[in-house]
């Protein structure tokens, strides 16, 4: 799988790619990434990279030309891009989904946006997609590059050591994880539950399925509704939602406080 990342800031991310399981992939070459400094394809003696608006107004646009430049050389050295991905606030939000058709293009190319924004003639001549992370402000497109990287790259093979975690990731089931637990024992007056201690595997098994629904209920009830769920699994829904209805699992041995990552229940404004 190859990655070609366009940015005017090339330290940033690759200070980005030098750690965790994706950096080792990249350096080990598993992954081919490659970091494109948007400087080197001006042709002013001061390498500028952006203008002034048309129309006006504050802020500066990232030009065209050294964007085109850029790609023309990235297909000439390194081949076509299946895809060309603008990030930008503008973008459709970044998604697993998302992250497994980018993985069946092969070879992404990723054009960080900064300034104000992008001239639209980089959208009309060379973007296949445009990408955002999410509904927040950020400075510019580094950081959700080496968010797509990161998940594109976990989905190629030999990138992640054990692939049974690829698999049975919490959004590829389309629920969220259930808690876990290491040693000691007890922390804090803070134990881990018996059934985890018990080594009945099955019990276990059933333990986090229902604690993984759980806490998909109370936190993300709309992954929920699009879960596939077996009906063994719908059975422990309807229970949940039961439990929840009554007031918090009256009648139930099991601890399921679910609804926060920390702290005690409560009603959820910190001032019980
Ligand atoms: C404060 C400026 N905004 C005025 C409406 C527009 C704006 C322009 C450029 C806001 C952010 C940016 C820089 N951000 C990105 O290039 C970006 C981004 C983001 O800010 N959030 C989530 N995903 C992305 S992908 C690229």
């Amino acid at each position: 799988m190859k990655f070609d990342i366009i940015t005017i800031f090339p330290r940033m991310v690759e200070a980005g790619l030098a750690e965790g399981v994706v950096g080792r992939a990249a350096a080990s070459g598993v992954l081919d990434v490659a970091v494109h400094d948007l400087r080197a394809y001006t042709g002013d003696r001061h390498r500028t990279v952006d203008d002034v608006p048309y129309g006006g107004g504050p802020g500066m646009v990232m030009k065209v030309e050294p964007v085109v430049r850029a790609l023309a050389s990235i297909r000439s050295r390194r081949g076509a891009p299946g895809a060309v991905v603008l990030l930008s606030p503008q973008g459709r939000v970044f998604s697993q989904h998302e992250a497994e058709r980018l993985r069946t293009a092969g070879h992404v190319a990723l054009i960080c946006g900064r300034y104000e924004g992008v001239d639209e003639r980089v959208r009309e001549l060379v973007t296949t997609d445009e990408i955002s992370i999410g509904d927040y402000v950020l400075s510019g497109g580094e950081l959700p590059a080496l968010v797509i990287v990161d998940a594109v790259g976990r989905l190629v093979p030999g990138v992640v050591g054990d692939a049974g975690s690829v698999e049975e990731d919490s959004f590829s089931r389309g629920l969220l994880d259930h808690p876990h637990y290491t040693r000691p024992a007890t922390f804090a007056g803070h134990d881990v539950p018996a059934v985890l201690l018990s080594g009945h595997h099955a019990e276990v098994r059933r333990w986090r399925q229902r604690q993984a629904l759980a806490r998909t209920l109370a936190r993300r009830p709309d992954l929920l509704e699009r879960a596939s769920l077996d009906e063994d699994e719908r059975r422990m829904v309807a229970d949940l939602e039961r439990d929840a209805a009554r007031g918090e699992g009256a009648g139930e041995e099991q601890d399921d406080r679910v609804g926060e990552p920390t702290g005690a229940k409560g009603t959820g404004h910190g001032r019980d």
